[in-house]
C-alpha cells in the first residue's frame, strides 16, 4: 500500500513486438486495473530481455515501441508509473540481495528456465537461471499487492512469494506479500503453428504468432496457415483439438462471446470460416490500438518524457525499499 492505495506491478520484456497472447493475457488488463484506490507500476523489462541475446539497436527500438504500445493499449502515464527497468538501479541492487536468499533447487524447478535453456542451448547463462529473482525484486521493490500476469508466469509469482516470506521471517517485516492476478479468459494463448506451445513474441517462426501491430493482411495470412486437425468439427476440446480450441479461445477473447456462443456461431462451418472469423475479430480488436500506436510513434520526445518521469517516480519508491533492506542486512543505508 502507498498513501492508502493498493500497489499493482507488472512488466513486459522488449524481446520482440508483443503478440496477441501478451495482449489478452496481460496488456489489455493493465488499463483496467488503474483506479482511484490503486497505483500501478508498469515496467518495460529490458534487464530480463538480455537473458536471451539481443541486438542493442533492436532492443532500444523495441523498448521505445513498447512504451508507445502500453499507452496505445490505454495505460495512462499520469495515473500509472510507466518506466524502463534499467532506468531504476534498485532492481539490480535488490536482486543481488535476494539472490543470496534463494536456493538453487527452487530455481532449478522453474519451467521457463527449462524451456528457455532448451530453446537457447548455446546460451544457458546465469541470468536465465536467476530470472525469477530479478522478477521478485521488480515486484517486492514497490511493495506490490497485486501482480497481473498470464498463466506462464504463475510459477514465478509463487517463488517471489516464497522468497518474500522467507526474507521477512529472517530480517523483519520488510516486504508486502504479493498476490498474482490471472485473467479468466486468454491467460494462455497458444502458438498458431504449434498449439502445444504458448504463443511467444520471440518465436523464430513468425507464423506462430500474430503481433499487435501486424497488418490486417499479415493477420489473415497467419490465421489461414494456423494448424488445426483433420476431424473437421468446430468444437472446444483443448486436449484432443488444441489448434481449433486455441482459435476458439482467441475468438472469444476478442469478441467477448462465451465459448458456447462461439461454438454455436461456427456450428456446421468449416475450419476456413473459423480461421477467417477469428482473424477478422483480431483485426477489428486491434484497429484502435494500432491507430493510437502510429500516432504515438510520431511523438518520440513525448515518449522519452514519459520514460523519464516514470523512472523518477519509480526510483523514489524503489529507493525507500532498498534503504530498509540494506539497513536490515547490516549495510550502510
Ligand atoms: N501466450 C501467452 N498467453 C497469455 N499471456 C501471455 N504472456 C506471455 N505470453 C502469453 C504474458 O505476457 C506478459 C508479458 O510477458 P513477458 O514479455 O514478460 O515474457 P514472456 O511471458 O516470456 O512472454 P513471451 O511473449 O513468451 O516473450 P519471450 O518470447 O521473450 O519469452 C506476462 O504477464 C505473460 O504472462
Amino acid at each position: 500500500m502507498e498513501n492508502g492505495k493498493k500497489i499493482v506491478l507488472s512488466g513486459i520484456q522488449p524481446s520482440g513486438i508483443p503478440t496477441i497472447g501478451n495482449y489478452v493475457g496481460a496488456l489489455r488488463n493493465w488499463p483496467l486495473l488503474q483506479g482511484e484506490d490503486r497505483l500501478c507500476y508498469y515496467c518495460v523489462a529490458n534487464l530480463h530481455a538480455i537473458t536471451v541475446k539481443q541486438d542493442p539497436d533492436v532492443l532500444r527500438q523495441n523498448t521505445l515501441s513498447l512504451v508507445a504500445l502500453l499507452l496505445a493499449c490505454g495505460v495512462d502515464p499520469k495515473r500509472s508509473v510507466v518506466f524502463v527497468q534499467s532506468d531504476v538501479k534498485e532492481h539490480c541492487e535488490l536482486s543481488w540481495v535476494l539472490n543470496c536468499s534463494t536456493y538453487m533447487g527452487e530455481l532449478g524447478r522453474m519451467t521457463q528456465f527449462k524451456d528457455k535453456s532448451s530453446k537457447h542451448a548455446d546460451n544457458i547463462n546465469a541470468g536465465l537461471f536467476t530470472y525469477p529473482v530479478l522478477m521478485a525484486a521488480d515486484i517486492l521493490l514497490y511493495q506490490s499487492d497485486i501482480v497481473p500476469v498470464g498463466e506462464d508466469q504463475r510459477q514465478h509469482i509463487e517463488i517471489c512469494r516464497d522468497i518474500a516470506i522467507r526474507f521477512n521471517k529472517n530480517h523483519g517485516d520488510i516486504f508486502t506479500i504479493p498476490e498474482g492476478y490471472t485473467p479468466k479468459v486468454g491467460a494462455r494463448v497458444m502458438s498458431l503453428q504449434n498449439p502445444a506451445q504458448k504463443m511467444s513474441k520471440s518465436d523464430p517462426n513468425p507464423n506462430g504468432f500474430a503481433s499487435i501491430i501486424d497488418t490486417p493482411e499479415a493477420i489473415q495470412k497467419k490465421f489461414r496457415k494456423a494448424v488445426t486437425d483433420c476431424d473437421g468439427v468446430v468444437r472446444y476440446d483443448p486436449e484432443n483439438k488444441p489448434g481449433v480450441s486455441n482459435l476458439l479461445a482467441i475468438y472469444t477473447s476478442f469478441t467477448g462471446m462465451s465459448m458456447a456462443e462461439a461454438e454455436a456461431r461456427f456450428a456446421g462451418e468449416n475450419y476456413g470460416a473459423l480461421k477467417n472469423g477469428t482473424a477478422e475479430a483480431v483485426i477489428e480488436g486491434l484497429k484502435p490500438i494500432q491507430a493510437e500506436y502510429s500516432r504515438l510513434m510520431g511523438s518520440v520526445d513525448y515518449l522519452h518524457e514519459v520514460m523519464e518521469d516514470g523512472a523518477r517516480r519509480a526510483s523514489e519508491a524503489a529507493a525507500r525499499t532498498v534503504k530498509r533492506v540494506y539497513a536490515a542486512m547490516g549495510f550502510n543505508a
